[in-house]
Formats: structure tokens, C-alpha cells, sequence
């Protein structure tokens, strides 16, 4: 059986440097300070991997700073990273993926940028990761189909960057059913593109959706990220751990009037 591993696991950090009301202590907005949030908890959990899933850039014309700002965060962590593009960081021809150079970002960083479904396989701690990048948020784009077979001396990770439907009805883009969980094959499924926790664990996959880590986007109780143990006696157990509150914003639009 493959080793135990903790994972954290963000989405939708949304990152823009035009975003700057909350501009203080050394970040540009509310979104790179949630960021750093991100790695610091990657660090205090003692992480074996962290999984960005979609939209860790708000959109594709963010210019190059905010590139660099993520090079520097990843300097800091120690493990694997592995990212998915979302629908606002598609992965189309003038996507901001194009211009990230995963060489200066460090050997530790990965993306899953084939628009067929990519896998990457890491030795070092027992554990594949596959998701399929999007070319476009739209009905016919299925972000859980082809999903490889399940390799049985590793943990088998999923990312997903879509809405979890019953079913597909042709209106809602990016659709991922309920059974295409339950038979993915997946220990985990990292899921994001909902703002918001929600857990939609289905059959023997667990699936989560950690919500954006920036409080501001995910709402009143803050921003999160899942903290997830993979352990072969234990299963897998997941945790939300808060990263960014609305208090500091508080405190200085209002004196530290209770919110
Ligand atoms: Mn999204």
C-alpha cells in the first residue's frame, strides 16, 4: 500500500494585482495575501502535496507580476504542486498558462495542461494526480471524462474544474455527475470552481470542494482550504482549515466594530 500522505487542496484564488483595496502589509490585494495564507499552511501541516484546482489566476490577461508573485510563493514550499486551469484561466490560446514557465517555477511545480487528460506520477510519495486542463467552459466540456485506470500501488488523485450536476441537461458548462465520481477510480477528487466548501463524496471517491481561500469570495465564515490525510488504515479524512478572515478589513473600515 502506498505511504500515508496530507495534502492541502486550494481553488479559486483568483488572482489580479488590479485588485487592490485591500492593498497592505506587502500584498497587492485581498487574493495574495489568502495565497500566502495558502502556502503557509502548506508549510505548518507539513504537507506532501499541494493541489491547485482551477482559477488560481482570475483571468487570462493578468499581467506578468502576478506570474511572479506565484513563483515566489512556490519557493517556498517544499513538495509537489500540482495545478489545473478553471474556466476564468482556461487553457486557450491566449491563456495566462502559456506565459507561466514551469522551469522558472521550480522542478516541484506541475500542470495538467493537456486538454485530453494528463497525469502526473510522483514517485517520491506514492501518488498519481490526473485532471483534463479545459479549452472551454462550456455544456459539451466534461471535466471527468477519460479518466485512466486506477494504479494500485499509488494513491490515485483526481482534479476536477467544474459544477457536480445529477445529471447532464445541456445548460450548465462543465458538468460532473455523481457518477462520474463514484466510478473514477479516484481516492481524492480535488474540486473547484464553488466558492464555497461543499463535500460531494460519492461510492469509495472522496470529493470536496475546499471553496476560494480568500474570504472575500467565499463568504461571512472566511476563506478555507481541505486538508486531506490519505492513510491506508484510516481512509481518507478530510478537514477545512481557515486561511483568511474578513477581520483584518474590519478592523480598519470600522475600529474593530464586531462584524
Ligand atoms: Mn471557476
Amino acid at each position: 500500500m502506498p505511504r500515508p500522505l496530507t495534502v492541502v487542496h486550494t481553488s479559486d484564488v483568483h488572482l489580479d494585482s488590479r485588485d487592490t483595496d485591500a492593498a497592505t502589509d506587502g500584498f497587492r490585494s485581498r487574493a495574495e495575501r489568502a495565497f500566502s495564507g495558502v502556502v503557509d499552511a502548506t508549510l505548518e501541516e507539513n504537507a506532501d502535496l499541494l493541489l491547485i484546482a482551477g482559477d488560481l489566476f482570475d483571468n487570462n490577461r493578468v499581467d506578468d507580476s502576478n506570474i511572479g508573485f506565484v513563483y515566489r510563493q512556490f519557493e517556498r514550499v517544499r513538495c509537489p504542486v500540482v495545478m489545473l486551469p478553471g474556466n476564468h484561466d482556461v487553457h486557450d490560446e491566449a491563456s495566462v498558462w502559456n506565459r507561466f514557465d514551469f522551469d522558472e517555477a521550480g522542478e516541484h511545480v506541475h500542470g495538467l495542461m493537456s486538454h485530453a487528460g494528463d497525469r502526473v506520477v510522483l514517485e517520491e510519495i506514492g501518488a498519481c494526480v490526473w485532471g483534463r486542463a479545459m479549452a472551454e467552459h462550456a455544456p459539451e466540456n466534461y471535466p471527468l471524462v477519460g479518466t485512466p485506470e486506477r494504479q494500485d500501488r499509488y494513491w490515485n488523485i483526481g482534479m476536477a474544474h467544474g459544477q457536480v450536476v445529477e445529471r447532464r441537461v445541456g445548460q450548465g458548462s462543465s458538468p460532473i455527475t455523481r457518477d462520474e465520481i463514484r466510478t473514477s477510480g479516484f481516492d481524492y477528487l480535488a474540486l473547484g470552481h464553488i466558492h464555497v466548501w461543499g463535500d460531494h463524496s460519492e461510492g469509495d471517491t472522496i470529493a470536496v470542494y475546499s471553496g476560494s481561500p480568500v474570504a472575500h469570495f467565499a463568504g461571512a465564515a472566511g476563506g478555507h482550504v481541505a486538508v486531506v490525510d490519505l492513510c491506508a488504515a484510516n481512509g481518507v479524512r478530510v478537514r477545512s482549515r481557515r486561511v483568511s478572515s474578513w477581520e483584518r478589513t474590519m478592523e480598519r473600515s470600522s475600529g474593530g466594530f464586531p462584524f
